[in-house]
């Protein structure tokens, strides 16, 4: 499929608006569920492809998990080390997540054979960066080019024990690593140059494994057992981003977001919109199932000008093409530094975001690290590509919004990865 989607600008966005789960947490309960002992009930999981992929793989080891269209979905736990050995190959489709904290947890589980797999996306991103050190912790792992892309093929042993110096802040290489450590004899200590999402951290706390946290080095101790518990998924700060930045550049607008994850190494893009003059207001703050979680007010504002580098990226490293289309309408020029990561995600989102912004008009230029946006150019609006990513299908759809003209988007239909109904909501929120 490669729906082409015909929008265009509006004025006066309102209405409240209630976000899906986040992503990252609904991937962590169903596997943190699956390796626990009893049956974990989550509630306000993400319906969005990627999960559904991770659930997939789940049931084909012989974990038993309700289908999500339910209110809540129960995880019949199989305890570490019980999932069984799946007679297919494993698809973890367009989800980075589910291929590297899955090849974690199946490396170090003895007598499981499996293969993973993906989409032509996922094939093309780097394992590596989970293979080798699952390797120095002895995992047996084999794939494309020497391990580093999938398919890849595990066969499960038991493993030793490492402390990991990651070169990279990635929540997926500590979390592969941190899993895999659940089995091991000892302790598993992960160090990252800046702290990336802590949603493991917490969960694995939840589920009865301790975690020590000192600065940007995690451990856990193994072997470990997981206990099933009640999980509550607040709504993903990813997907809320889309209307904080949609409502802010459209004159005349007004959202209430209800019940979004406020983690602090997720609220990156919310510092940035602050400094750029967004007018965002928290109400509500409170705390769900070990998770900070609030309301947000955002209402029209003149944006200007910000730089977004340093150990702010990790904590917003999905929101760059998003905060890309604010900064094109912000006064002066947007400089993002120390994102090359974006290179490596469902497409190259540097040169996505540059290429398909400029193909709207955008005075924007790619580094080889990140990106300078000049704002205050008219959009206007010609056929773009998602170029099969979910997060750039949604930041060319909001930046219809001030465009001149129809803005033609192609390949739409990858918002269902993290957001199905988004297009649906973008409609409702004002007439055309
Ligand atoms: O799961 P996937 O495909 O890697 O999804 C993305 C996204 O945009 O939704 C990245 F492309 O989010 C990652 C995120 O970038 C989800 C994630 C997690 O749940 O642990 C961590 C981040 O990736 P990384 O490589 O920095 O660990």
């Amino acid at each position: 499929m490669n729906d082409l989607l015909h929008l265009r600008a509006k004025t006066g966005l309102r209405g409240t608006i209630t976000v899906p789960g986040d992503k990252s947490i609904s991937h962590r309960a169903l596997m943190f569920g699956a390796l626990a002992e009893g049956t974990t009930r989550i509630l306000g999981i993400l319906p969005g492809e990627d999960c559904l992929s991770t659930a997939q793989c789940l049931r084909q080891m012989g974990v038993g998990i309700t289908a999500f269209s339910e209110p809540e979905v129960l995880v019949t736990g199989v305890g570490l080390g019980g999932l069984r050995e799946p007679q297919e190959v494993l698809d973890s489709g367009n989800s980075g997540t589910t291929l590297r904290l899955m090849l974690g947890v199946t490396s170090s589980q003895p007598e499981l054979y499996v293969t993973w797999t993906g989409d032509d996306s996922l094939r093309r991103r780097p394992m590596g960066r989970v293979v080798q050190p699952l390797q120095q912790m002895g995992a047996r792992i084999w794939g494309r080019q020497g391990g580093k892309f999938a398919p890849l093929a595990v066969q499960g042993t038991a493993l030793k024990p490492i402390h990991y110096v990651s070169p990279v802040a990635s929540a997926q290489v500590k979390s592969a690593i941190l899993l895999a450590g659940l089995l091991a004899d000892g302790e598993t200590l992960v160090s990252e140059p800046h702290t990336s999402r802590d949603h493991t951290e917490r969960m694995l706390s939840a589920f009865g494994c301790p975690v020590a946290v000192v600065g940007s080095t995690v451990a856990v101790q193994g072997p470990a057992r997981l206990t099933a518990q009640t999980v509550v998924v607040p709504g993903d700060i990813s997907s809320a981003v889309f209307w904080l930045v949609a409502a802010s550049i459209t004159p005349e607008s007004d959202l209430m977001l209800l019940n979004v994850g406020l983690n602090p190494t997720r609220t990156g893009a919310l510092e940035v919109l602050g400094a750029m003059g967004a007018d965002i207001e928290m109400v509500n703050p409170r705390e769900v199932c070990g998770e900070p979680v609030g309301d947000l007010r955002v209402r029209s504002a003149q944006l200007h000008a910000t730089t977004i580098d340093g150990a702010l990226i990790p904590r917003l490293i999905d929101e760059i093409p998003i905060l890309a289309v604010a900064a094109t309408q912000a006064t002066g020029t947007t400089v993002v530094r120390d994102a090359q990561e974006l290179r490596v995600k469902e497409s190259d989102r540097l040169w996505a975001v540059a290429n398909q912004l400029g193909a709207l008009g955008a005075d924007i230029s790619e580094r080889p690290d990140g990106l300078e946006i000049t704002g205050g150019r008219r959009l206007t609006g010609v056929q773009v590509q998602s170029l099969g990513d979910h997060r750039m299908a949604m930041s060319l759809a909001v930046a219809s919004l001030v465009c001149t003209g129809e803005l033609i988007l192609e390949g739409a239909e990858c918002a269902a990865v993290s957001y199905p109904g988004f297009y649906e909501t973008l409609r409702n929120l004002a007439p055309e």
